[in-house]
């Protein structure tokens, strides 16, 4: 905050991108797993008085941003410091809906295996290719000096869980996606060819370039269930954060939007719509957001000074 109290606009972008990523995932917690999600069921969400209750994926993007905050003037992200505190937010709060891959990984860590074997031995040893470790990667942008500074600090971030290519590519097309997001002006319409372009430009693998190819074609009318047919809607990274990206895409100054077509969308509906949220919230700032979601959602207040603390750290150089 200023000293008269008004939010500066790196705050408030900052308060979008994390508050984005909490409410997207508290409003979708619901829904995760089912094939579609219908505007009725949705609607009686949204009006529930109930509180919002964040699963693991703000659960671990909390994590990240104080892991970030803390190391102010030193390297932005120290896998071996991540690691163990990611595991024991798991051991903390086991009963946020963590995937199952990672929670093998976070146990393995609390036992003393080093990480980087730790997160080989899921999936017959090649390591998980979940989203766990692109939804929670989000702040990297808050403390990147451009896109492909935030992708490599993303894979860094990652690498501690998810020892696939496949997940740590991911979570790079993720940040880079909410660097682009956090720095572009909301009161400019959005370019949407020169974002993908500039996406496409740092996360060269062919399966991710040829998925932002799907996203540049879905751009448009296309309903929420006939993109995820297209582009997937799973817990596995490649089949999700495009569609998050798409969300965004088709909705970049709507918070609310973006985060309907996620839901609606189904499959991993917590994650996607968190991603979603990240990204839009974080290009339009926090009073984008319906006020009355972030009244319902557990911790907002916290989270709102996180964002703060996070929003004064200078980029890193390394
Ligand atoms: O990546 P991860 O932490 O999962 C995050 C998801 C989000 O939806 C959260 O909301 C929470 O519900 O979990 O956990 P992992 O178990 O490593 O990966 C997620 C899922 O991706 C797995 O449960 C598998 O279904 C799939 N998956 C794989 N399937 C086959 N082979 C990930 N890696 C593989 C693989 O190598
Ligand atoms: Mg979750
Ligand atoms: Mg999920």
């Amino acid at each position: 905050m200023t000293t008269s109290d008004t939010p500066s606009p790196a705050s408030t972008k900052a308060r979008g991108l994390l508050l984005g990523a909490a409410v997207g995932d508290a409003l979708g917690a619901p829904f995760e797993g089912r094939h579609s999600v219908d505007g009725a069921q949705l609607v009686r969400q949204e009006r529930s008085a109930e509180a919002l209750r964040y699963t693991d994926d703000t659960a671990l993007t909390l994590v990240l941003a104080r892991h970030l905050a803390e190391r102010r003037g030193m390297v932005a992200v120290d896998e071996d410091t991540l690691a163990g505190q990611l595991a024991r937010e798991w051991r903390r709060e086991p009963w946020r809906g963590y995937g199952a891959g990672s929670r093998e990984v976070f146990e393995r860590v609390l036992a003393g295996t080093p990480w980087a074997e730790a997160s080989k031995v899921s999936f017959a040893g090649h390591g998980s290719y979940g989203n766990g470790a692109a939804m929670r990667v989000a702040p990297i942008a808050l403390v990147s000096a451009g896109p492909t500074h935030a992708a490599e600090l993303a894979r860094k971030s990652a690498v501690v869980t998810h020892a696939h290519r496949h997940g740590q590519e991911g979570a790079a097309l993720q940040a880079c996606a909410a660097f682009l997001a956090l720095s572009s002006d909301p009161a400019s319409p959005l370019n949407r060819e020169a974002f993908l372009g500039r996406l496409g430009h740092t996360i060269e693998h062919t399966e991710w370039q040829s998925r932002l190819d799907q996203v540049r074609r879905l751009i448009g009318t296309s309903s929420p269930t006939f993109a995820a047919s297209q582009l997937g809607n799973d817990a596995t990274a490649v089949a999700s954060v495009p569609l998050a990206v798409l969300a965004f895409l088709q909705y970049p100054d709507r918070p609310a939007e973006a985060i309907r077509y996620a839901i609606r969308a189904g499959g991993d509906t917590d994650t996607i719509a968190s991603m979603a949220g990240a990204l839009t919230a974080a290009r339009t700032g926090a009073q984008a957001i319906p006020p009355e979601w972030l009244a319902r959602l557990e911790s907002a207040s916290d989270i709102g000074d996180l964002a703060d603390t996070l929003a004064t750290r200078t980029p890193s150089s390394r």
